[in-house]
């Protein structure tokens, strides 16, 4: 994974040229995507216990030594479940969102996770980022806006860059493996992926819908493809705040 001649830190962070401000959210203007456009759209997740996913394709070409992954999931589950799911051949839980009962998330990173305990839902859409950090091996979780004490794991550990993504189910070996009972059920948006750790008013930027830097998957111009009982359809009302 290490041997691909990738000059570590080559990803300007936090240089200060992304805007602040442009607090309205706005469709694109310019060239139109090149997947459908799911601005304002969800993916719905029909059945429970599920067999369908959605893969995601990222513009991924060096390994990640850091990283920020955010989504919007609204669920009744109460059985584990996960959120996001980063395979590589070498590791099925590279990157891994998963929450086990509903008031716990595990944040995986190279098959090590760490646990964040979190308020029973009230039946109320969630947002959460992950962050993790190489360098310090810092993992940050953001709820609804809000960060979570920080925990660490795997520290100099490196996220290879060929993985399998897919929203739905959990995999257990490269692209497959899944557990039914493991797989989401309800509503799931707003999925991002940097390989950077974004700074805490991105992650409340996120949270809000605001203007975001440019990331390796982007909700707006996602390239995704269904895999079964997943449907896509308008959100029935604006997840902010109250
Ligand atoms: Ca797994």
């Amino acid at each position: 994974m290490l041997e691909q001649g990738v000059t570590p830190g080559g990803t300007a962070e936090g240089s200060g040229t992304v805007r602040e401000g442009c607090g309205t959210p706005q469709p694109p203007t310019t060239s139109p995507p090149l997947s459908p456009d799911l601005y304002r759209k969800v993916f719905v997740f029909r059945k429970d216990p599920s067999d369908a996913y959605v893969v995601l394709r990222a513009r991924l070409e060096q390994p990640l030594h850091n990283f920020t992954v955010c989504l919007r999931s609204y669920t009744d589950l109460s059985r584990p479940h996960s959120l996001f799911s980063y395979a590589t051949k070498a590791q099925d839980n590279e990157i891994l969102l998963f929450k086990p009962k509903p008031e716990e998330y595990r944040f995986y990173v190279g098959g090590k996770f760490v646990t964040f305990r979190v308020p029973e839902s009230r039946r109320d859409w969630e947002h959460v980022c992950a962050s993790w950090e190489s360098a310090t091996g810092i993992a940050e979780f953001w709820l609804n806006g809000k960060p979570w004490p920080r925990k660490g794991l795997q520290r100099g550990y490196t996220v290879a860059a060929t993985a399998a993504i897919l929203l739905g189910q959990e995999q257990d070996s490269f692209g497959g493996g899944f557990d039914l009972y493991n797989s989401f059920s309800g509503e799931l948006t707003d999925v991002y992926l940097w390989d950077t750790g974004l700074s805490p008013d991105k992650m409340r930027a996120a949270f809000l819908s605001l203007r975001l830097p440019p990331a390796l998957l982007a909700w707006k111009s996602l390239s995704y493809e269904v895999k079964g009982d997943v449907v896509v359809k308008p959100r029935l009302r604006e997840a902010l705040g109250a």
